[in-house]
Parts: C-alpha cells; structure tokens; sequence
C-alpha cells in the first residue's frame, strides 16, 4: 500500500523512436540510454513511433518487422519491461484522436518553422505529406496523452517539444489546466552524434550511405571498419573542439559514450597517441557497448511470441492511461458524450 502510494507520486516520462530504420548508435546516445538511466525514477512510457514513419514512403512487410525490432532494441539496451510500459503507437487509436484536435489549435505557421520538416521536405521533395508537416503535432499527442513530465530526446527534438509546450499552455489557457507541460530531457553528452564520413551531418539511420551509420545490430567488424574509414581531420591532436576536429570530437563523443569517461579523461589517455590508434580504441570501445546489446537482441528476436504478448500488456496499459487524458479534452472541447 506504501509502496502503491509513493509509486502514484512517481513522475512520468513518455520517448519513442520512429521505426523507419535500424537503431543507431546516435539512438542509444541521444535517448535510449537515458531512458535506462531515469526509468526507475519516472513512470515510463516507450513507445516506437510507427505512425510517424509513415510520413515517407515505407515498405509495409520491413515497416512491420521494424517496429518490432524497436521494441527488442529497448529491451536489449537495458530497458526493463517489468517496469517501463513498451508499446506500439498504432495499438493506442488516443494518438491519432488528440492530434486531430491539437491540429486544430495549431497554426500552419508554427509547423512551416519547424526545422525538420524544412529538412524533411526537401530530402524527400517528391513527397510533401500533409503528414510530414503536422508530425510535431502528433508528437505532441504523443507526449500530451501521458500527461509526461520528461522528455528525454537527443538536441534535434528541441524544436517539438518546444511546440508540445506551447500547445498544452494555449490548450490550458483557452479551458482549463488540463495538460501537465513537459520539459525535455537532453544529454549534455551524446545529444547529436554526427555522421561519420559527414561530422558536420547528424547520424540519421535513414542516411542512404551506411558507412555514415553505425547500427546496433552491426558486427564488430562492421563496427571497426566504419570507424576505421571514418572522416578524421587535418591534425594529429586527440582533443575535443567540434568547430575545429568535428570527426575527431565525433569520435571521443562515442568514446565517451561507450565507456562513460569524461572528455578530459579520454584526451590524456590518447596524449601523444595517433589518430589510427585513438579509432582502434575508439572502435573497441563501441564493439564493447555493442556486442552484448546485439546479443540480447537476437535472443529477444528469437523469441516472437513474448514480445508479441509484451506488446500487447504494453498496449492496454497505455491505452488505459491514454483514453483518461483524451476523454477530458473531448469533453472540454465540447464533443459529445459516446453513447454506451
Ligand atoms: P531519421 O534519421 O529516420 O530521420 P531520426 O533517427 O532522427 O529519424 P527518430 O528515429 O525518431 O528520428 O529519433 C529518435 C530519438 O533518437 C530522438 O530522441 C532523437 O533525437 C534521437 N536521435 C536520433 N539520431 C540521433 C543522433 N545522431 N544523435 C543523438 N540522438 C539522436
Ligand atoms: N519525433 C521523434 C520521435 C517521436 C517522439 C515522440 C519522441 C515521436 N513521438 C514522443 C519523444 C516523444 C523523433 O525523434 N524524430
């Protein structure tokens, strides 16, 4: 009952990543590792955001299997599905209910500034969605239903949440207090982990070039040798400067990541070393991080029928919570009541 009580006092965190490709070792920096490190502290809700990526062309039979190997890739990173709610956003319908309504209190000038979408629309010029210029506003259905204190995502998600916050104030404002505002949680190490041939690009796991890209499910040598070739810059000094060496600090930003040494630390220990040797240590270092979480994951793969059930207590937990939030807005906004 104590327990009960203090867990009901427990603050929330909702994430999820879009199941449009494999997860990178820029996930596990810029968010899944946080989501371990905080799960026990929040109530947590992870989510893959297979809505999402339907905002580009998918093909249907890899989008599936996809979303399922996001759901293994967080448990496989140390996500605890005894504690952390795993779920799939299609399975919870509230996601696409409250972003109608958020679109409707949305101007289409606050969606045109969004970064990403300039980003996206131009990537993918033949194929300006409607969906790919409201995706923020579902995002912030996403993070709203939960009612999510925190946010943790890597430094390119700045820019919706910064929206989420904007539309749960207005949507309080105009009825009554009704959205708890989220804040975002950012790493201050590992929040952008940049290509690696493009230091100057963040890694994206949509990248068409996969040697820009290490993934989780990589081996190690596949992991050494994208290290290996990554772009370095014009100098022999191991030390952190992103204006001056980005490949260089991209690489002690993964070391870092890898081993949880502090820049200072990794810069004296490669003192005097030469690049070639800094990116084997740097490569061990991933394929130490990595390896196990691969391991974990083919198990996990192994197994379809546990995931499919975990997915399926995930989905009703949330849509429990979920429906709560969604049945007030309905109301506030005056909808009226489903007949039973
Ligand atoms: P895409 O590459 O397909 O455009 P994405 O990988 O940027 O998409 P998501 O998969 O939805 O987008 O990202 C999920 C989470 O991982 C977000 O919190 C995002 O900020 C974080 N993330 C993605 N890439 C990186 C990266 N290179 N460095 C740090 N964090 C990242
Ligand atoms: N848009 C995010 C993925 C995402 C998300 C969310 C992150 C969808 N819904 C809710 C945090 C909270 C991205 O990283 N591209």
């Amino acid at each position: 009952m104590v327990q009960e009580q203090k867990n009901e006092r427990k603050k929330t965190i909702l994430s999820g990543i879009q199941s449009s490709g494999d997860i990178t070792v820029g996930h596990y920096a810029g968010a899944i590792r946080n989501w371990a490190a905080l799960q026990h502290q929040y109530e947590c809700f992870f989510m893959t955001a297979d809505l999402h990526a339907l905002t580009v062309r998918q093909e249907p039979v890899a989008l599936r299997k996809r979303t399922l190997d996001v759901i293994a890739m967080y448990i496989a990173c140390g996500i605890d599905p005894e504690s952390s709610v795993l779920f799939v956003q299609s399975h919870v319908s509230a996601h696409a209910e409250l972003a109608w309504i958020l679109n409707c209190f949305t101007g289409v000038g606050e969606c045109s500034r969004m970064t990403q979408f300039k980003e996206k629309s131009q990537q993918h010029n033949e194929n300006v969605n409607v969906g790919l210029f409201a995706y923020p506003i579902l995002m912030a259905a996403d993070i709203l239903l939960y009612q999510a204190d925190l946010v943790p995502v890597g430094d390119d998600q700045k820019q919706h949440i910064e929206l989420t916050r904007n539309l749960a104030e207005r949507f309080n404002f105009h009825y009554s207090p009704t959205f708890t505002v989220p804040e975002p949680f950012i790493p201050p190490v590992g929040a952008r982990i940049m290509s690696l041939q493009e230091p100057t690009k963040k890694m994206s796991k949509s990248d068409e070039n996969q040697k820009n890209v290490i993934f989780l499910s990589d081996s190690d040598d596949v992991i050494a040798g994208k290290i290996r070739r990554a772009v370095t810059d014009s100098g022999t000094e191991i030390s952190y400067s992103v204006e001056k060496r980005p490949g260089i600090s991209n690489l002690i930003t993964l070391y870092g990541v890898a081993t949880g040494m502090s820049f200072a630390a990794i810069e004296e220990a490669f003192s005097g070393k030469t690049y070639s040797e800094f990116k084997s240590g740097t490569a061990d270092a991933v394929i130490n991080l990595i390896a196990p979480i691969r391991g974990r994951f083919t198990q996990l793969r192994s197994e379809p029928g546990e995931l499919e059930s975990l997915m399926k207590t995930g989905a009703e937990a949330a849509a429990a919570r979920a429906r709560r939030t969604l049945s007030k807005v309905y109301k506030k906004v005056g909808l009226t009541e489903r007949p039973r």
